[in-house]
């Protein structure tokens, strides 16, 4: 057979824009692939909830394939390795209690894993505002490619619909800061606003993780670090545990919005 470079374009062409098509509206929307991202991705879409994550990097896995200062491994506790057996990635006891895992294995994991349960996973997207209705709740996101944020194009958008948003975003919470700044709204903080990340405490910011993943606005939910930083909770450093956790957490909570049909 001769390889003919036109057919090469049209396949990558026809079967991304199929599957772009087929984002436009969804169940739940997911900013950021990082491992809480695609931790809830992967949960939502082994119950066929129609999942998809808009990651604005080239590459996902967001801060894990970094591990703990380059050195690139992870450190998760007992629930944190439960999960990641669940996943089939290797774990060593370091000692009772502390389980260490590959990072780029882990990251890579969860990212086969995810799209094989039925998610899609678009890099390179950037969500750069939000889609509301006429009652201000949060109904799907608003993308643009990252290369044009990048070069400051002045290029308009395109939406996709959702019934649950989920801001993964990490340590900027990128999505709660939009809707605080562009809605003027109040979330569900003691302040209303985005309270901001507090200085390292593993222990307390590993416990209050799971805690603060739930609904901060109607529609909207929040996940992974964006969690703590939107509570105020502190960062924990390279366990990644909670972050599964809260991943698994963010998803039963959609899945408890779709059933219902209601947000509160
Ligand atoms: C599309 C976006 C946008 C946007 C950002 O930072 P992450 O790895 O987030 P988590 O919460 O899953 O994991 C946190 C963990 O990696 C970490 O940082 C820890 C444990 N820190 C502890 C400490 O003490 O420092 O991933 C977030 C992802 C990234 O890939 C971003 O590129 C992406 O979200 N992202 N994607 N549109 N507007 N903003």
């Amino acid at each position: 057979m001769k390889i003919d470079e036109i057919t090469i374009s049209k396949a990558i062409i026809e079967s991304f824009t199929k599957e772009f098509l087929g984002a436009l509206d969804v169940d739940v929307a997911i900013a950021g692939a990082g491992p809480s991202g695609m931790a809830a991705a992967y949960y939502l879409a082994k119950q066929g909830v129609k999942t998809v994550i808009f990651e604005k990097n080239l590459r996902v896995g967001g801060g894990m394939p970094g591990g703990g200062m380059m050195f690139n491994r992870i450190v998760v506790q007992k629930e944190g390795k439960d999960i990641l057996d669940e996943f089939d990635v290797r774990t060593a006891v370091y000692q009772k209690g502390y389980y260490v895992a590959d990072s780029l294995e882990t990251i890579s994991t969860l990212c086969s894993k995810s799209i094989k349960a039925g998610a899609k996973i678009f890099n390179l997207i950037n969500v750069e505002d939000v889609m509301i209705d006429d009652a201000n709740r949060i109904n799907g996101l608003v993308l643009n490619w990252t290369a044009t944020s990048m070069a400051k194009l002045h290029v308009d958008p395109l939406s996709i619909r959702s019934k649950v948003v989920i801001d993964a975003t990490g340590h900027d919470s990128e999505i709660c800061r939009i809707v605080v700044r562009k809605i003027g709204a109040k979330l569900k903080t003691k302040t209303g606003e985005v309270i901001g990340e507090k200085s390292m405490c593993a222990d307390a910011g590993e416990k209050a993780l799971v805690k603060n993943t739930r609904e901060v606005y109607p529609g909207l939910l929040v996940t992974g670090m964006a969690a703590n930083a939107v509570f105020g909770s502190p960062r924990m450093g390279a366990i990644f545990g909670g972050m599964l956790l809260s991943g698994k957490k963010a998803a039963e909570v959609s899945l408890g919005i779709i059933k219902k049909g209601k947000l509160t």
